[in-house]
């Protein structure tokens, strides 16, 4: 199951405390201050990574930690800085942090995004000896590390969005377009959750099929719409065998505006699927049909190189456009 949403709570090291010691030993019976300071606490840091999937870490876990700092010692010992946490997030994440009302995306693995610092660490009682107090016995505590409360999103960075009916065709088509090899079946809903592929350097996203009333939660809802919200366009996949393809089209279009009404201003490619099933002749009608209504449609299917081909040179053409 894809996770695609989570709220989680992270937490920062805390810095570790200062030590106050004085050196003891046979030579020296009252030595000066020898308190070591608290190690630094780690802190909290979001990454970016090419992984769809990165977010199942927090499918269960709510609450992540980064390591405290070690307490400092006696003999000027230092305690040792606690360990950093780094959040592997994919690409296209939205970081919400709830404690300040602040949002920002990662879509890159090149830089290291601090969301929760750890606690300084305390200085022991060494660094406080000064002329007039040769002998101190303050040592700092080590400082709370940062806690926030954060929602991660992830609304996927595609340029293509295959939408559709459930059993259009859109998975097959993703199939042949691109290294994917998603589950595909006679049967709706057999996209359960979001597929990516690459054509030629674009990536093509196959979101589970489309019913209407889909944008107020029917069949798989609303829930994978957001993840054509980014792409540059559609491809609408429209299954020559139903009786009515254009309200078919009208169907999908009008779930597409409930959602939000930038996902109808997309450029879209509308396809004929499975056009192998139907005769040219009547290929040629739907084809009129959709021309009427003053929408062009291209046929294709997935036995059909050439369809594929003209295909390819639409996404690239309107891409590029
Ligand atoms: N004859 C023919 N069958 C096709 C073609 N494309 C897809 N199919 C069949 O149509 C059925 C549905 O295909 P899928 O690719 O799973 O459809 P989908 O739109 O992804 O379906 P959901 O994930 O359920 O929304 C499968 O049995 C495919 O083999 C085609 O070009 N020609
Ligand atoms: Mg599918």
């Amino acid at each position: 199951m894809l996770v695609d949403e989570v709220q989680i709570i992270v937490k920062a090291g805390n810095g570790g405390n200062g030590s106050s010691s004085f050196k003891r030993n046979a030579q020296t019976a009252r030595g000066g201050p020898d308190g070591g300071n608290g190690g630094k606490g780690g802190s909290v840091y979001v990454v970016g990574v090419n992984d769809i999937d990165a977010l199942q870490t927090f499918r269960y876990a709510k609450k992540a930690n980064a390591e405290d700092g070690i307490n400092g010692g006696r003999q000027k010992l230092f305690g040792r800085n606690g360990q950093d946490l780094i959040i592997k997030v994919p690409f296209g994440t939205f970081i919400h942090d709830l404690s300040n009302n602040t949002t920002f995306e990662v879509i890159d693995e090149q830089s290291k995004h601090l969301i929760a610092r750890g606690g300084k660490g305390g200085r022991g009682n060494t660094e406080f000896k000064s002329a007039t107090n040769q002998a101190p016995k303050f040592a700092e505590k080590g400082e709370a590390g940062e806690e926030k409360r954060i929602n991660l999103e992830l609304k996927l960075i595609a340029d293509v969005g295959l939408i559709g009916l459930p059993n259009a065709g859109k998975s097959s088509l993703l199939e042949v377009l691109t290294n994917a090899h998603p589950k595909i079946g006679n049967y709706p809903f057999t996209t359960l959750e979001p597929n990516l592929g690459v054509m030629e350097g674009l990536i093509i996203a196959d979101i589970p099929g489309l019913i209407e009333g889909a944008h107020s939660g029917k069949g798989l809802g609303d829930k994978f719409l957001k993840h054509i919200e980014r792409t540059k366009i559609l491809v609408h996949c429209i299954d020559v065998s139903s009786n009515d393809p254009y309200k078919d089209y009208e169907t999908i279009r009008l779930e597409l505006k409930s959602f939000t009404e930038t996902l109808l201003s997309k450029k879209e490619i509308i396809l004929i699927t499975k056009s192998d099933l139907i005769s040219t002749e009547n290929v040629k009608k739907f084809v009129s049909l959709f021309k009427k209504k003053g929408k062009e449609v291209l046929p294709v299917s997935i036995y059909d190189d050439n369809s594929l081909k003209l295909l390819k040179e639409k996404i690239r053409e309107l891409i590029d456009k």
